[in-house]
């Protein structure tokens, strides 16, 4: 890099100081030559110090230094190592903000952007992992979506129900799930067919539906459409998911760990 830099440059450096020295030459006016000779030697240091300066790789913040705040795209270039970026998605309620706040050590406060920017968090987990929890602009779906042109892997919610007591199914929330989850594919492919690395289902409010007698019909749905829809595509490289209660701590280190997984 210096080399090159230098090397170009100095061609060019080259070039004037035979045209100065050949002036100098023909300069009677010894003030002439004096000024012909400071002139080439500043040009040579100016050309030494811009090579130096070039071959200087740019500064890198460490990761774990960048906890707590708040990244643009560009500026986590200038990060290493890069984090696994995480999308939490799914409709009003399902449950997104509860896990977060259960699943990193501190969230955030949530950053004023009409773009896509990138919370960095370490997992509650000894020793952390650090992973980048990418913001879509707000809560609306459109902006959701935004969300999966630059994720490394989606967390997908789903439940039985809006509610937080009710046990039984409600047929219209598992409609809003799969409408949520086909509009999410559709942005996938709009963007053309670039795959989210990873999908991880959860099907949240486990401590609700696991007594229910709906229980059986919640988990038929969940497998053969909800996942089912994840995994006969090309949205994703690969899918996993569980059954998930973001009031049982081992269910939400679970879901810590499946992501340090994904950051090594
Ligand atoms: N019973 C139960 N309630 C939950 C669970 N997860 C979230 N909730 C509740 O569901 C409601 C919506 O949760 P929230 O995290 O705000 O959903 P968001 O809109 O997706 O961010 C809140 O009252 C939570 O306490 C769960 O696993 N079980
Ligand atoms: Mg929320």
């Amino acid at each position: 890099m210096f080399l090159e830099a230098a090397n170009f440059l100095g061609g060019l450096v080259g070039i004037f100081g035979v045209v100065l020295g050949a002036a100098s030459l023909y300069a009677s006016n010894p003030t002439v030559q004096l000024a012909g000779l400071i002139a080439a030697t500043a040009t040579l240091i100016l050309t030494v110090g811009w090579g130096a300066y070039r071959s200087f790789p740019p500064t890198l913040k460490d990761l774990a230094s960048c906890v707590g705040t708040h990244l643009t795209l560009k500026e986590l270039d200038g990060v290493t190592p890069r984090p696994l970026l995480v999308g939490l998605v799914g409709p009003s309620n399902v449950g997104k903000s509860t896990l977060l706040n259960h699943v990193v050590q501190q969230v955030p406060p949530p950053r004023r952007t009409d773009n896509v920017s990138v919370a960095i968090v370490a997992l509650q987990l000894s020793p952390p992992a650090y992973i980048g929890i990418v913001d879509g602009a707000g809560q609306k779906f459109a902006q959701q979506f935004s969300i999966t042109s630059v994720a490394d892997a989606l967390l997908v919610l789903a439940d039985h129900t809006h509610s937080d007591q009710l046990p039984a199914l409600q047929a219209e929330r598992l409609k809003v799930h799969e409408d949520f989850s086909k509009q999410l594919q559709d942005h996938i492919v709009d963007q053309g067919a670039r795959a989210v690395a990873h999908v991880h289902l959860l099907l949240n409010k486990m401590d609700l539906w696991q007594s229910d007698p709906s229980r059986p019909q919640l988990v038929k749905w969940f497998e053969d459409t909800l996942v089912a829809s994840w995994k006969n595509g090309n949205w994703a490289k690969s899918v996993t998911r569980a059954h998930h209660s973001n009031n049982v701590p081992a269910n939400v280190t679970d879901v810590a760990e499946i992501l340090r997984g994904l950051a090594k």
